[in-house]
């Protein structure tokens, strides 16, 4: 997936302002920031988006997912954010843009809810 922007800085050839690497994650800071902190989870694996992870028949994601969510938590902590909140976009309709599944962490500062 050459052409996979996540998968390139994944792999680190496209630089970011990486947080976290673990053998299956990275965590690196939003390009625009929504949030004073506000960073991305990614699998190294090529996974288009959570309606992939429930379309499969890939009951083996399920260990990876946690650790995204693990990683998510221990990044948070680690930038000192008590409350955040964590989000995944899935479709262009609810705001994905890139096509690698990704979970955004925003914290720092008051989130409304509803999101607009
Ligand atoms: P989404 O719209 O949910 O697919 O989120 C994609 C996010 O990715 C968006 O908040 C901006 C961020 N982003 C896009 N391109 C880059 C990039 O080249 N580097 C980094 N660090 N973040 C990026």
């Amino acid at each position: 997936m050459a052409e996979c922007l996540f998968c390139e800085i994944a792999a680190g050839r496209i630089p970011a302002a990486v947080l976290r690497e673990t053998d299956r994650a990275v965590a690196f800071r939003d390009i625009s920031p929504q949030a004073p902190t506000h960073f991305l989870v990614i699998p190294r694996r090529h996974i288009v988006s959570l309606a992939d992870v429930a379309e499969g028949a890939e009951g083996e994601l399920e260990p990876l997912l946690g650790h995204l969510l693990r990683v998510a938590a221990e990044v948070a902590r680690a930038e000192g954010l008590q409350d955040f909140r964590l989000v995944s976009n899935v479709g262009a309709s609810a705001g994905q843009s890139v096509f690698h599944l990704h979970l955004h962490v925003l914290g720092g500062r008051p989130l409304e809810w509803p999101p607009g």
